[in-house]
């Protein structure tokens, strides 16, 4: 596995390169154009450039994530064809700068949700959380706005602000969109891709939903092991893969992680791995990356994905804020850089006991 840390580019992330560089075992990062709009073409130039940053700070650029879906895309609009046609010209433009790993989601409207970007712990830190009962009361609008007004002065992805400026219209376009529309249009897409991918070797893993369950009544088709299981058989091709994250797919109490794990070994293509308390149904915080700190048991995670010979990137995922750091709410420097460490010392000693003794004890 390759630790890896996400970074959101120069101009917009607090983390730099230089104090990536410097975690330990974190010898990539999970990147992207932060400046594109869904729909957009990524030029080769601009690419190449941000390729080249990343390499002149002594990292490699394992993956992108994301690179984000148009409206049109998933709503199955009239003028799809056109987006897609933009997505496949930046997909071989990534091709042609040698990145093959896409991370995405088919979220409608937002691609995650919290009721709170900064709950206070016991020990001072905060974390974001989440709360169904909070969420049932406000609506899509305030929560923009709180979303934006608590991010510290950062631009957090997904809740880009020009974004609410078209929400009551983005409602609108969903409106008719039921899941099984909702795959319908994505399964279009991947068909659309597919001759590209293959072509070049992409492998397009899909983000599940977050939180694993519908959100705002807008449909929800990636958060459970028989959803995963319908949209992987539909497409049935390397090119349409997963990436497996602990914290979304673990919101929702009912999905096994290990079983995830698998069931989908050779087909999950990134991994992002944190840890979340549970306190009750639809209600969690973020937690430190350690299992002690949380409802999931992170050794047996790194185990199953070790047992399936998951070799792709990995990244510690939202950290608490800690030590009076002020970043980008869950993307400050200190807790995932625990976090990396955490799972590389888990690795390691899986490695080495494997190597050892017992192997396939899961
Ligand atoms: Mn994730």
């Amino acid at each position: 596995m390759k630790m890896t840390l996400r970074w959101f580019g120069s101009e917009y992330d607090s983390v730099t390169l230089e104090q990536i560089r410097q975690i330990p075992g974190v010898t990539g990062v999970i990147t992207t154009l932060y400046n594109k709009q869904p729909g957009e073409i990524w030029e080769l130039s601009e690419i190449l450039e941000l390729k080249n940053e990343v390499e002149a700070a002594g990292l490699k650029i394992e993956g992108i994530e994301s690179v984000n879906i148009h409206d049109s895309i998933k709503t199955g609009s009239s003028d799809r064809d056109k987006y897609i046609e933009n997505y496949i010209v930046t997909l071989e433009n990534l091709a042609k700068a040698d990145l093959r790993l896409i991370c995405y989601n088919f979220m409608p409207v937002f691609d995650w949700t919290r009721s709170s970007l900064a709950k206070k712990r016991p020990d001072g830190s905060t974390v974001l959380s989440y709360d169904q009962e909070l969420i049932d009361k406000i609506n899509p609008e305030t929560i923009f706005e709180e979303i934006n007004s608590n991010s510290n002065g950062f631009v957090m992805p997904g809740w880009e602000p020009e974004r609410l400026s078209k929400i009551k219209e983005l409602f609108e376009m969903y409106k008719n969109i039921t899941s099984e529309k909702l795959l319908e249009n994505l399964i279009y897409f991947l068909n659309k891709i597919k001759a590209v991918c293959k072509k070049n070797n992409i492998k397009m893993a899909i983000h599940p939903d977050d939180p694993a369950w519908p959100v705002f009544e807008l449909p929800r088709i990636i958060n459970s092991k028989e959803n995963i299981s319908k949209l992987l058989d539909s497409v049935n091709e390397d090119f349409n893969g997963l990436t497996f994250c602990s914290g979304s797919l673990g919101s929702n109490t009912k999905n096994d992680l290990c079983d995830i794990i698998k069931t989908f070994g050779n087909r999950i293509y990134f991994a992002h791995v944190r840890n979340l308390i549970h306190h009750s149904k639809g209600k969690f915080d973020e937690a430190a990356h350690l299992s002690s700190d949380g409802s999931f048991d992170m050794y047996k995670i790194i185990k199953a994905l070790y047992d399936v010979g998951f070799n792709g990137p990995i990244r510690p995922d939202h950290g608490r804020a800690i030590w009076g750091e002020v970043s980008m709410p869950g993307y400050g420097l200190y807790d995932r850089a625990l976090g990396a460490t955490y799972l590389n010392g888990l690795i390691e000693a899986i490695e080495k006991s494997d190597k050892n003794n017992c192997k396939g004890a899961m």
